[in-house]
């Protein structure tokens, strides 16, 4: 039996380094990796099983072309050379006919290595095609709010938690998104470290925290600047840090702050005024309060205000200077990896952009030319896109020609002309840089992959080959393209030992001192002249959002969406056992809810609204506020009573960065009619 080091590539701030036991060229067994400071020995529930994920029967083992309608998910085995020649022609053709904006393919996040992710998309960058911003289904509000805010840098380091007295887990469920930052807490708690976890429902972190905040969603803004409120109130703010790093604090405390006295914010959030003032205390007597801020918190309309507001506190106080003290969203701007080698090794710097978030509307809608062909890796989008009804009606259609590469047939798959056989991680060699800690680290390959599946570097090289792309990266192998990749190396990764890097091991680069910003001003913006030139309130505020007042109207409840405990998304569902572990698509309702509607536990439910009707299984929990519909995770058809969650939602924008808004959604839960 050997054991191979490799790296966890699920979607996950962790960045798990994994030792792989492999007898015979077959996994045995995945373990944490104990030499590893942030893994520290073991990996979560999820990965535990991806031996069940890597030897499951549904793998898909050679390529398929469609011989049934779209969706019917009729196909019939090809070989790889039939496959690839037919794609190339056909995006050949399609290129003369229309030119290179009539492709778009892309790979996201089910695989986060660099080169697995990254050439994928390179290629689509020299053909020159339309470019999908993919970030914007997850992180994208997220992330602008933190830059308008901060500037492109990383937040504090996970593992100086060591040094805090106060953690703030703001829209987050560490135990479930997070757990190795969850270990390191449980273990300062006994060193007297607090825990208060501010969200919507009593999730696996809030029930383990000293203190739970069941904020209403959508009303962190207000709780923050309410916070604030009382800081300066009390006197609690750091004046001095406040006039050296930070600008125009006193434009929040005279325009903004006196509208968000704790009576306000109680009416607002749903919490009571003395929690507010109880929360703005604890924090400010804090000596190093730590804010791990989730992007929970920003899958709605109004999210980006809310992730900025909070991201502002420990500017008030100064916190921001102290070890242990701060906040974290990412750490992976923090880097400086040239990922140019195979994200964009050629081609237009810029050129038709789309928008993730409204892919279907994309497909269907656009013109001049209209995209007749798309390609998918490492993406379920008729799962896990908003608006997946859209996206469903456009993969429908006869005129676009598609090809999805996975390991499974996905939902989407099954619309698709030609299926590839994708490898997992654990079958694929790559670089891997952390966005919840500060480590890169090499992953190399545990086992070949099932039959004639291969990994997403290797079609992206083949592709690259039939339609004639001469750039070095689709000719490079792991081990070249990694020397690339840190011979452009700005910043921190420029000063890693390349060998080092080969070998395997984990390589810690992180930030020291304080926080620094790199916005325009150098500082901590309160006031944001970026923001005010793009239309955008420079300050952070709290406003009902007109379109959700409205459907909320309507509709007597709210969507909350959560991750799944044991699924990431879709990348469990083709393996029955890990579906059964997850236990059925449910939706939660509060037993008033559920009392109201005569609906009990366990029976299926009609979620419902404008845009859809989704069958689900009905769990009846207090650990959801009255008002809320819960359903965790994206589960597809063929798991779930009827169709997938996201068919309830729309496509619009979030406030920032153009983001999904699952949460914006209204809705009403029935009986399960058929
Ligand atoms: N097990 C598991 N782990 C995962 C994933 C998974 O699907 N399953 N997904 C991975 C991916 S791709 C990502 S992006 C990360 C995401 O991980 P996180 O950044 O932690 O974000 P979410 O899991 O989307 O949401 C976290 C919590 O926010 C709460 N929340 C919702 N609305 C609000 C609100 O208005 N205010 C507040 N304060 N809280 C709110 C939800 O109840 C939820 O528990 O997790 C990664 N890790
Ligand atoms: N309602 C609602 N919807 C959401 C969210 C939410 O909170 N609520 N969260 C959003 C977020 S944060 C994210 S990141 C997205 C994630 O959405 P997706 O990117 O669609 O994520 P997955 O379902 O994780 O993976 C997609 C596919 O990748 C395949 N795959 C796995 N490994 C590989 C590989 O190595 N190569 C290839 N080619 N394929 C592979 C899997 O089998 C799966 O079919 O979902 C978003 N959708
Ligand atoms: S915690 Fe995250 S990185 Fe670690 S093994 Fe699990 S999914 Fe992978
Ligand atoms: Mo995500």
């Amino acid at each position: 039996m050997a054991t191979i080091r490799s790296v966890c590539a699920h979607d996950c701030p962790d960045q798990c380094s994994l030792r792989v036991e492999v007898e015979n060229d077959r996994i045995q067994r995945v373990r944490g990796d104990p030499d590893h400071p942030f893994t520290a020995g073991f990996a979560c529930g999820k990965v535990h099983q991806d031996t069940d994920l890597v030897h499951s029967a549904e793998r898909l083992t050679t390529p398929l072309r469609r011989t049934g309608p779209k969706g019917s998910g009729r196909f019939t085995p090809i070989g790889w050379d039939e496959a690839l020649d037919a794609i190339a022609a056909r995006w050949r053709a399609i290129v003369a006919e229309s030119g290179p904006l009539a492709l778009l393919g892309y790979a996201y996040s089910a695989h986060g290595g660099i080169m697995n992710r990254g050439l994928v998309n390179g290629l689509f960058h020299a053909l020159g095609a339309s470019r999908l911003d993919a970030g914007t289904v997850c992180d994208s509000c997220a992330a602008a709010a933190w830059h308008a805010t901060l500037g492109p840098v990383g937040g504090a380091d996970p593992e100086s938690i060591v040094h805090s007295d106060v953690l703030l887990s703001w829209g987050a469920d560490l135990v479930t998104t997070n757990v190795h930052f969850w270990a390191k807490v449980a273990a300062e708690r006994r060193r007297g470290l607090r825990v208060v976890v501010i969200e919507p429902r009593r999730s696996r972190t809030a029930k383990l925290a000293d203190w739970h905040l069941p904020i209403r969603i959508g009303t962190d803004a207000a709780l923050a600047l309410g916070v604030m409120h009382v800081l300066v109130r009390d006197g609690l703010c750091d004046r001095r840090y406040l006039a050296e790093r930070t600008l125009h604090f006193e434009r929040l405390e005279a325009e903004i702050l006196p509208r968000f006295e704790p009576r306000r914010v109680a009416a607002i959030t749903g919490l009571s005024a003395a929690d507010v003032e109880q929360l703005a205390t604890l924090y400010g007597r804090a000596r190093a309060p730590f804010i791990r801020l989730g992007t929970g918190m920003t899958r709605l309309a109004h999210g980006g205000q809310a992730l900025r507001a909070v991201a502002l506190l420990p500017g008030v106080t100064g916190a921001y200077a102290r070890p242990g003290g701060g906040a974290l969203l990412f750490t992976g701007d923090f880097f400086g990896l040239d990922t140019s080698v195979v994200n964009a090794p050629s081609g237009p710097v810029d050129t038709r952009r789309i928008n993730h978030s409204q892919l279907g509307r994309a497909l269907l809608e656009l013109r001049d030319p209209p995209i007749r062909s798309l390609f998918v890796a490492a993406n379920n989008p008729a799962v896990t896109c908003p608006d997946a009804g859209r996206v469903r009606e456009a993969l429908g259609r006869e005129a676009l020609f598609t090809v999805v590469h996975d390991p499974f047939l996905s939902v989407t798959a099954r619309y698709a002309d030609y299926v590839l056989p994708a490898a997992l991680y654990l079958e694929t060699e790559d670089l891997y840089r952390s966005y919840g800690s500060y480590y890169v680290q090499y992953g190399a390959r545990a086992a070949p992959p099932p039959g004639e599946a291969r990994s997403n570097l290797w079609v992206a090289q083949a592709l690259a080959a039939r339609m004639g792309l001469t750039d070095a990266a689709f000719r490079l192998s792991e081990p070249e393209l990694l020397r690339e990749m840190l011979r452009g190396a700005s910043g921190a990764a420029a000063t890693v030992d390349a060998a080092a890097v080969r070998s395997g091991q984990p390589i810690r680069i992180a930030p020291v001192g304080e926080q620094v910003f790199r916005t325009p001003s150098g500082k901590l913006e309160f006031y944001s002249q970026a923001l005010a030139d793009a239309g955008l309130p420079p300050m952070p505020d709290w406003h009902p959002d007109p379109g959700e007042t409205q459907d909320s109207g309507r509709w007597p409840l709210r969507l909350l969406t959560g991750p799944g405990f044991f699924q990431p998304h879709s990348v469990y569902a083709g393996v029955e056992s890990l579906r059964t572990r997850e236990g059925p698509p449910v939706c939660v309702l509060h037993p008033m809810e559920a009392r109201a509607r005569e609906l009990r536990d366990g029976q299926p439910v009609r979620a419902v609204n404008d845009r859809a009707a989704v069958g689900l299984v009905l769990q009846v929990s207090d650990d959801v506020p009255p008002g809320i519909a819960f359903v965790p995770g994206q589960r597809g058809d063929g798991e779930t009573v009827f169709g997938t969650v996201n068919l309830l939602c729309a496509d619009r924008y979030s406030d920032f960065g153009d983001g999904a808004t699952y949460q914006s959604t209204w809705l009403e839960v029935t009986a399960w009619a058929g």
